[in-house]
């Protein structure tokens, strides 16, 4: 891929905080790579002292259809210089995966010493991998899908863009689904469901607007004993959210994170680290980019003093030149 002279120079800046031991905040609106790349699932792995990005690799895909069949990691000492650490793992780890199915939004979580990787299969399965580091060496977790659209009750039509939370009491929960959202338990083994798939509630989605609904992009963070959920309403798709008592809800519609992009899809993550928050999403940013061709970026998240998330300006992005 061709990357013009001036975006080069545009990454100098950030080059020369490399060894910054604080973390800081790239500009909003800078690609984190010129690797084209989407459905960020950020982490900071205190194991591994450093933060580790997941993300569908827009690179390897046909440019006509979100069909790449490896994710893509990246790392970072401190959110601003982001490193191409390749491919962590393909599609073909899972024996069960039909032959060229494709990989969709991953996630990844950390527990028990090990590293453990969400894998949509296909659009109608999730795997989970597993492994001693972060990045690479997984294998099948279980050498079957943990959730299975034609085995699960309640699985949806599209069992997709799993997001795994971790509550202060060590319960971990996985949220995912397109147009229904969907929420499932996880046992401390990180590896198998504990109980229903369940229909997480939204409630006081505002009825005059009907393009505010859950689309897809599940999240779930906490944040001062609020659980939020932050989704995208689809196609084109706004970031959303809504707040809870509970993990499992019901939610209360709180308002935007992100508004439309100029692509058709939107997918956040939610990272606080060191009393910081962040909000990563993809939008077309580099030279040649599009709704096939994404790249992941980076703002600051703030809040109000009534736990409410201030709608985050994200710059249109760089011309498509
Ligand atoms: O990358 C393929 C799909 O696009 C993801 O699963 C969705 O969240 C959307 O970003």
């Amino acid at each position: 891929m061709r990357v013009p002279v001036r975006y080069l120079a545009a990454l100098i800046p950030a080059l020369s905080i490399a060894c910054a031991a604080q973390a800081t905040t790239p500009p909003v609106g800078r690609p984190i790579s010129s690797r084209f790349n989407a459905d960020p699932s950020p982490h900071w792995f205190p194991a591994a002292k450093g933060f580790y990005l997941y993300a569908t690799d827009d690179a390897s895909n046909s440019g006509k259809y979100w069909d790449s069949v490896t994710w893509r990691l990246y790392t970072s000492p401190d959110m601003t210089t982001w490193r191409d650490a390749g491919a962590p793992l393909a599609v073909t780890v899972f024996k069960w995966a039909r032959p060229g199915a494709k990989a969709w939004a991953p996630e990844a979580a950390y527990r028990n010493g090990k590293y453990y990787f969400y894998a949509p299969v296909g659009g109608d399965k999730i795997g989970v991998a597993v492994s001693d580091r972060p990045d690479g060496g997984f294998v099948d977790a279980r050498n079957d899908p943990l959730v299975d659209r034609e085995r699960d009750v309640n699985a949806g039509d599209e069992p997709i863009d799993p997001a795994v939370f971790v509550d202060k009491d060590g319960q971990a929960y996985m949220y995912f689904g397109t147009r229904v959202p969907k929420v499932v338990k996880l046992k401390p083994d990180m590896i198998s469901l504990d109980g229903p798939i369940r229909i997480v509630k939204i409630d006081g989605l505002p009825a005059s607007d009907p393009r505010k609904k859950y689309g897809e992009a599940p999240f779930m963070h906490e944040h001062d004993g609020t659980y939020y959920f932050t989704f995208s309403s689809g196609w084109p798709g706004q970031i959303l959210y809504a707040t809870a008592s509970s993990p499992l809800g019901p939610f209360t519609y709180r308002g935007v994170v992100i508004d439309y992009l100029k692509i058709s899809t939107n997918h956040q993550a939610i990272l606080e680290h060191d009393g910081k928050s962040w909000v990563f999403y993809h939008d077309a940013l580099l030279p040649g980019g599009g709704g096939y061709r994404r790249s992941i970026a980076i703002a600051p998240l703030e809040y109000g003093a009534d736990g409410s998330i201030k709608q985050v300006a994200v710059t249109p992005g760089q011309p498509n030149d």
